[in-house]
């Protein structure tokens, strides 16, 4: 991938490095802050060979189809409030998607995005000594998926039918995101965003199951568990900290941290 030297025009930008391959830009990212690389340095790929989702997961990451990039920096914020980064990205990607090209995805409370009910971005945001590493995976030009994924992920290409030049989709992200980091930065919280993120979250005002860390853990994919048995909760949208606000069966309200749950809808 070749930037052109407007990428450094967005101030979240200051420095770029970029890999034909590498096992996982979140890895690369982490290592470079480790030796003491400049805030603010964006690491993108054109593969991976181990693309990582939460808990141990995995993120499939072809050559050449996607986007795989990790930003790290150093937001002067709680570490509490850490996970709002998260969602910020979610906002971002689809925004950059709406704003530029009248694609209208979903977010999955609180790391998948979703174009018609299949996921087409994952994000997957570390802390790491005195940085956070913020990772984005996109499936933009994936013409397929292995049998494994195909009922559940999908593509800018497949949805849309068309190509997209990942270059300009990754300024186009950067552009959001930076501007959505300044006001969070700032405000110190996302109350700023409630409003847009609940309009565009797939479980909001449904009834859900949450899925605990000991279930995700063991397997790579969470739309296989068996909700059935799992008590059902409202979801009643995110809080100003970026956690989740559910209603149990007794009207009890509460909130979840994004950790390491996964929320279903119920069918
Ligand atoms: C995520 O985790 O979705 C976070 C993915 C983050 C990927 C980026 S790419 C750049 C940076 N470097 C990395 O190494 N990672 C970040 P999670 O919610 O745990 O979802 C993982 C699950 O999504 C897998 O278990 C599969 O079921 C599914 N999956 C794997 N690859 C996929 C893909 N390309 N598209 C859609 N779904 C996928």
């Amino acid at each position: 991938m070749i930037f052109t030297s407007s990428i450094y025009k967005i101030p979240i930008v200051k420095n770029v490095i970029v890999f034909d391959e590498t096992d996982s830009t979140n890895n690369r990212a982490k290592e470079f802050g480790k030796n003491g690389c400049v805030d603010r340095t964006l690491v993108v790929s054109d593969c991976q060979t181990s693309g990582r989702g939460r808990i141990g997961r995995s993120f499939s990451s072809p050559m050449g189809e996607g986007i795989y990039m990790s930003l790290l920096i150093k937001p002067d914020v709680e570490n509490r409030l850490i996970p709002c980064i998260t969602l910020l990205a979610a906002v971002a990607v689809s925004r950059a998607l709406y704003n530029n090209h009248q694609i209208d995805t979903k977010i999955k409370w609180p790391n998948d995005i979703l174009l018609n009910n299949k996921k087409i971005c994952g994000i997957l945001t570390e802390k790491c000594e005195d940085f956070i590493v913020i990772g984005i995976g996109i499936n933009v030009n994936n013409k397929k998926f292995e049998s494994r994924l195909s009922d559940k992920a999908t593509s800018l290409y497949i949805e849309t039918g068309q190509e997209y030049d990942r270059e300009a989709l990754i300024l186009e992200i950067l552009k959001e995101f930076n501007t959505l980091y300044d006001t969070f930065t700032e405000n110190k919280n996302l109350k700023f965003i409630i409003d847009e993120y609940n309009e565009k979250l797939i479980n909001y005002d449904r009834d859900i199951c949450i899925i605990p860390a000991e279930l995700t853990a063991k397997i790579e994919n969470p739309y296989n568990i068996q909700s059935d048995n799992l008590p059902s909760y409202h979801c009643m949208g995110i809080a100003t900290d970026g956690s989740l606000i559910c209603r149990d069966s007794e009207g009890k309200l509460f909130q979840i941290n994004s950790g390491e749950i996964s929320v279903r809808n119920k069918e």
